[in-house]
């Protein structure tokens, strides 16, 4: 039979579903269930634990979203590190930035790492960059060895299941805090408001604590669990919502702008009760 419709259930009660053309790879790993797919509507597509990771087609748009915002904000962030994101797709943007001069991808399952190159190989090209030192390992013990390193750190990580629950927490965000510069600020995929006000909240929460700049973001990411996705930004001294206007300089980018930089922090009512 050619094709076949799959649904990811979002929530106990609604769910995402899409034409598989064909599936390319699937595998239980040591961390998770991997699946690797032709799409109709999509292009080729990534899930893990039956949840969409990302696609060829609407992925720059989170991808660019996790990486510019910080890092136009930093006057001259050179040392970077993304803890998940094996798929190579926030490294790929990191590295249109000239001032970066190292980007260390910690990521926990090499497979994704693996089958990202083999079957996204346009969000994976950044992973061969000899700028970048990929490791195969525990993204929470890696920050909590390092110390006064970075100057930015993106957490591109799953939901809080599986593999990612210690990623959701404030121990976690007070070893960023530690593996951070003194002027280092971090930003971390953080669900969306439709299904997941309590996350968003409890995060925003526990960032505060911690950094004296705490900002919540949107964009709209067609293929997440309600188009709209949030992320987290903690800062030990730049405003992200204050960025002067000569920091920005042009790189090649489909989302996000300098424009949409700001705009992305003008939120709906409903989303900054989070904050
Ligand atoms: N990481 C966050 C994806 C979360 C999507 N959730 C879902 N489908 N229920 C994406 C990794 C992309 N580099």
């Amino acid at each position: 039979m050619a094709g076949f419709w799959y649904t990811e259930k979002q929530t106990e009660n609604f769910g995402i579903t899409m034409k598989i053309n064909k599936t390319l790879h699937t595998e239980q790993t040591d961390f998770q269930y991997l699946e690797m797919a032709e799409t109709a509507e999509w292009g080729n597509m990534l899930f893990l634990d039956g949840m969409v990771m990302t696609s060829e087609k609407d992925e720059f748009v989170y991808h660019e979203m996790v990486a510019h915002v910080p890092l136009f904000t930093h006057p001259n962030p050179e040392n970077v590190l993304v803890v998940g994101g094996g798929d190579g797709g926030v490294i790929r943007e990191v590295l249109k930035h000239p001032s970066v001069k190292k980007a260390t991808l910690v990521d926990i399952d090499g497979k994704v790492i693996e089958y990202s190159k083999k079957f996204l190989p346009s969000i994976a090209s950044g992973l061969e960059d000899s700028r970048v030192d990929v490791i195969v390992g525990d993204g929470f013990m890696h920050i909590a060895e390092s110390e006064n390193k970075y100057d930015v750190i993106m957490v591109d990580s799953t939901e809080p299941v599986g593999p990612a629950v210690n990623l959701f927490t404030k121990g976690f965000y007070a070893g960023i805090s530690r593996a951070l510069k003194e002027d280092g600020i971090f930003v971390a995929q953080s669900d969306n408001p439709w299904f997941k006000a309590e996350l968003i909240t409890q995060v925003q929460k526990d960032v505060k604590e911690i950094f004296p700049i705490t900002k919540l973001y949107l964009a709209n990411i067609p293929t997440y669990p309600s188009g709209l996705w949030a992320f987290t930004i903690g800062s030990k001294k730049y405003d992200p919502t204050a960025v002067p206007a000569e920091r920005f300089h042009d790189i090649e980018t489909k989302y996000y702008t300098k424009e949409l930089h700001n705009a992305a922090f003008v939120l709906p009512k409903f989303v900054k009760d989070m904050a």
